[in-house]
């Protein structure tokens, strides 16, 4: 189907007057539409949810309509209470003109459109220690937002997802292969990374241990906090919303805090090539955990806090782990735009968790001090 023909069975007001690819998502395929009347414009965001990552979008889609509707009751009342020092912000479903969340096509996929957060923006990299302390904020905010949710109103989005010890099941399961094979062996820094995860194999089990044992509790999380998913106003500098909202879920957020400073401490982004240039960066981490503490520091326990490290540590290896497994599967799951993009952006990932490890003493040290 067009995708002109698409957008308009959504109810949205005035023309449209363009329709073009929007933003860096690794999973969706994200468009912008700007409509417009003789008096205003409205901007929207057009979305196909990616069906080989969600196998169910349906129930992506019926868990944002619940995630949207317990926040936005909560910042209207909020915002009544004039208590923020700031307007806090989260996207809205738009409907169909038949009322539906979300539009099927021929081929069976899902199509939705949310609203734009407007006078607003998203970075690829953290611009700075300011920055960083507000996608604290924004994180820490959303927490809280989440956190009152009742989590058996959700169904589980991806079965698995951020369970370390499961990824690691699927890479042994993917080396096994006589194609993985020749992939490893044909290069040298694929077998570096294939070393560097042997190395690891028990920080996989760190969080998954201490919920096992009952140390910590699964609470409501976002599940991809990363610094392209934090809004931040234009006008004023402040975090106003958090987006991409297709993985909250019960979890810990334990998870969402080290991705967030997994994506924001490495001012060399996701797809640097030069890894001399991924280092994680301590002022950074120090800012974001300061906003982020000033949100939610209220609802941490003393268990919470000393699984704050290891979180750090973790989230990079996990994620390289999937970037390299995806890399060995033939790049099914992450877009790429070339055959070693995968590979490189492992790379990045381990040698930002070896930045974080080889700076243990003074991370656990400031953290101690939040
Ligand atoms: C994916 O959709 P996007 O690009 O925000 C991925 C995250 C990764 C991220 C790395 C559902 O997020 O888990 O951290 O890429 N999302 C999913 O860039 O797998
Ligand atoms: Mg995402």
């Amino acid at each position: 189907m067009e995708l002109t023909v698409l957008i308009n069975q959504f109810n949205i007001k005035g023309r449209l007057v363009s329709l073009t690819p929007f933003g860096n998502g690794n999973i969706n395929d994200t468009f912008l539409a700007i409509y417009r009347n003789t008096f205003t414009e409205t901007q929207v965001i057009l979305q196909r949810v990616n069906r080989n990552v969600f196998p169910k979008p349906e129930v992506i889609m019926d868990n944002m309509h619940e995630v949207t509707r317990h926040c936005h009751e909560k910042l209207e009342a909020d915002s009544k209470a004039g208590t923020d020092d700031r307007v806090w912000q989260m996207p809205r479903i738009v409907k169909t003109k038949e009322g539906a969340d979300y539009v099927t096509d021929e081929k069976g996929d899902v199509w939705r459109v949310i609203t734009r957060i407007m006078s607003a923006h998203a970075f690829d990299v953290a611009q700075g220690p300011e920055h960083a302390m507000e996608c604290g904020a924004a994180l820490g905010h959303f927490h809280y937002l989440i956190s009152d949710m009742d989590p058996n109103v959700l169904t589980d989005p991806l079965p698995g997802f951020h369970i370390t010890s499961g990824y690691l099941a699927k890479y042994d399961e993917v080396l096994a292969r006589d194609s993985a094979k020749e992939l490893l062996s044909s290069s040298m820094e694929a077998k570096r990374m294939a070393r560097f995860i042997e190395e690891r194999r028990d920080l996989a089990l760190c969080l998954e241990k201490a919920v096992a044992s009952g140390e910590l509790k699964k609470r409501m999380f976002h599940g991809d906090p990363k610094v392209n998913n934090i809004m931040i106003d234009d006008v004023t500098g402040k975090g106003t919303a958090m987006i991409d909202l297709d993985t909250v879920s019960p979890g810990l957020i334990h998870l969402d805090f080290g991705d967030a400073l997994r994506s924001i401490c490495n001012p060399a982004g996701e797809e640097e090539t030069n890894l001399a240039k991924v280092v994680f960066d301590e002022d950074l981490a120090t800012a974001f955990c300061k906003g982020y503490m000033r949100e939610a520091g209220a609802f941490m326990t003393d268990a919470d806090r000393a699984y704050l490290f290891d979180s750090i540590r973790l989230l990079p290896f996990e994620l390289g782990l999937r970037f390299f497994q995806d890399y060995l599967n033939g790049n099914v799951y992450f877009k790429t735009s070339h055959p070693e993009q995968n590979l490189n952006r492992a790379r990045v990932q381990f040698r930002l968790c070896e930045s974080v490890e080889a700076r243990e003493r003074s991370i656990r040290g400031f953290l101690n001090k939040l």
